[in-house]
């Protein structure tokens, strides 16, 4: 076996560490217990190891330096909501959007999962940081795993490693984390948090969404809980630095359901004339931000992760070529196509056309020709930030960046208009509690249905959502200088069912008339639904498909399906019981009066 630093050895004399961590290897009987110090020499050794083992295997180094593939089990490809579990004490305090189950049952039925279950098994320990380490807004945990990947993985995902336990020092205060991949049992996989113990255990998965303990389940379920107690948030949200031509630079952060292009708006190219014009775009983060209120009486806001964890297919040098940059060196590809011809990489979309001989991501020979995807839908590439040519010099600032702009945003074909502005905080918060997206011909089942999806939050909610909105309700009181509010909808269609939007970089013109309405003044249209631009307030020059009749179309608010659409939020807010705030409930009838006029 290769020699690792740690090994065996705790770097920490925290007691209470290594009392849990002497508690999770009495149950899961591992061979030997690897501490995690972070240095090159030990990562490079379990990259070795974990090539030896099959894990990953090594990409071309010319074209991919430090470059691996990996493929997760066929059964273990995509984050397990229906096996996702909030183990609050009473049950009331989950609420309905999440699975519940008593703490105590849970902890007794994962410990009768985990026991023996790393027999014949390295245990490997992984400190590490959300945010910044040493800044007063970083949370740190620990994660015990039997997985040489997600080691690896969260090497790239966050601030990892020794310098994580010197700043965790004697304290309790950490985030325990437990992973195994058991036998990577579908019937027995259980992602449960505790929040009231600062607790995740996620066993017989190995998928990065279901694993990487930093991710969605601290960053998001987890300090969305803390967030609460604490007087913050921790939302599912992109940060997007954009600088004018004045050279000034505001930051928007933005909420979007999965598959509405939440990487692709993180780190757009803007259109050619921008660019000529000194417009210049800096990525913080592509999912998650967590946003305080400063001494300013600003919201501020910081990008909790240290990588992407990006979907592959899709992503190309017209759709995203900064993600695809990102990509080129020291990353992990997991369920993508293998090149044999050069030991590379492919997903659909990437290039028109596919490699000829290649294995798909089940490790099958496979050519386009069977018809078959290679790559699965949900591949991913776990790449460091750092990677991005566009990423923002604040992306390692400990107090974060100023937030001029909050924006929602779902795929819908006709309600919701391109952009609108929500009157004040409060009808902000509802526009944020009434987002949604339809289902699209890419998913299974019926296409067109209304999934909602507040703030982009509910798989992601470590609370009840009735308990969520009233925080967001009481922020509002404690930020002096709010940042204005607005919804997107990039997914309009016209009568045949086209795109009528272009989308990706082209969104920087609607992005430019929000900034305006923040920070000099534009005047806007008072609609039932909120203020939205005049046309020919939003630059359409150079957009070949895209004119006045066009922008009038997407600026349209049609007063009965808005009326349908609030009878929809009303069943959906009936869910919530009494722990729907009544401000959203009178800005439900503000806005039905509004379009009763
Ligand atoms: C993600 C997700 O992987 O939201 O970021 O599912
Ligand atoms: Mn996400």
């Amino acid at each position: 076996m290769t020699a690792i630093f740690g090994k065996d050895n705790p770097i920490t004399s925290n007691a209470h560490m290594l009392k849990w961590v002497d508690r999770i290897v009495k149950i899961a009987k591992p061979t030997s217990v690897v501490w995690i110090t972070g240095e090159q020499d030990q990562l490079d050794a379990l990259r070795k190891e974990a090539c030896e083992l099959g894990i990953l295997e090594k990409l071309n180094e010319e074209k991919l330096p430090g470059c691996y593939l990996h493929r997760s089990n066929p059964n273990d490809v995509a984050r397990v909501e229906d096996r996702t579990f909030i183990c609050t004490r009473k049950e009331e305090n989950a609420g309905p959007t999440n699975n519940w189950m008593d703490p105590n049952e849970m902890y007794a039925k994962l410990d009768g999962i985990l026991e023996g279950a790393m027999e014949g098994r390295e245990m490997y320990i992984v400190p590490f940081s959300m945010g910044v380490v040493g800044s007063p807004f970083a949370k740190y945990g620990v994660e015990i795993t039997d997985s040489i990947y997600v080691v690896l993985s969260m090497a790239i995902m966050t601030r990892m490693g020794k310098s994580v336990l010197d700043a965790i020092g004697d304290s309790k205060e950490f985030t325990r984390g437990v992973h195994s991949k058991v036998k990577l049992d579908p019937e027995n996989r259980y992602i449960a948090h505790f929040p009231e113990d600062n607790t995740i255990i996620s066993l017989n998965s190995g998928y990065g969404g279901n694993v990487l303990l930093g991710k969605k389940c601290l960053a998001l379920r987890l300090a969305s809980f803390y967030g609460r107690r604490e007087g913050w948030l921790a939302e599912h949200m992109l940060i997007l630095g954009i600088e004018n031509p004045k050279g000034e630079v505001r930051y928007v952060a933005a909420a979007f359901p999965s598959a509405c292009g939440k990487t692709n708006l993180a780190m757009l190219i803007p259109p050619t004339h921008y660019v000529k014009s000194g417009w210049k775009i800096y990525c913080v983060g592509d999912d998650i931000a967590w946003l305080r209120v400063g001494d300013d009486g600003r919201l501020w806001a910081v990008n909790p992760e240290y990588g992407f964890f990006g979907v592959a297919p899709g992503t190309n040098a017209k759709t995203n070529p900064n993600a695809l940059e990102t990509t080129k060196k020291n990353t992990i590809f997991t369920n993508v196509v293998k090149n044999l011809d050069d030991n590379t990489v492919w997903w659909e979309g990437l290039t028109a056309t596919p490699p000829t001989h290649a294995l798909n991501w089940k490790g099958e020979p496979w050519t386009a020709e069977s018809g078959e995807k290679g790559a699965h839908p949900n591949s991913r590439f776990t790449a460091p930030a750092e990677n991005c040519p566009c990423i923002s010099s604040e992306f390692n600032s400990t107090k974060g960046v100023p937030i001029s702009a909050i924006i929602f945003g779902g795929r819908r074909a006709k309600t919701a208009p391109l952009v609108y502005q929500a009157r004040d905080w409060n009808h902000g918060v509802f526009v944020g509690s009434i987002m949604a997206s339809e289902t699209t011909a890419a998913k299974e089942g019926a296409v067109g249905v209304v999934r909602r999806d507040p703030m982009a939050m509910l798989p992601f909610c470590g609370y009840h959502m009735g308990d969520y909105w009233a925080h967001w309700l009481d922020m509002g009181k404690k930020i002096e200088h709010k940042p204005k509010i607005f919804n997107v909808n990039w997914f309009r269609t016209n009568d045949e069912g086209k795109f009528i939007w272009p989308g990706f970089g082209d969104n920087l013109r609607v992005l430019e008339w929000i900034l305006t309405r923040c920070h000099d003044g534009v005047e806007a249209v008072d609609t039932p639904i909120g203020m939205m631009p005049h046309v020919g307030d939003i630059d359409i020059d150079h957009l070949d498909d895209v004119n006045d009749a066009i922008m009038k179309d997407l600026l349209t608010v049609d007063k009965e399906l808005w009326k349908v659409e609030m009878e929809n939020i009303k069943t959906f807010y009936e869910e919530f019981g009494d722990r729907l705030p009544q401000k959203l409930m009178d800005e439900l009838t503000a806005t039905e009066e509004r379009l009763n006029k």
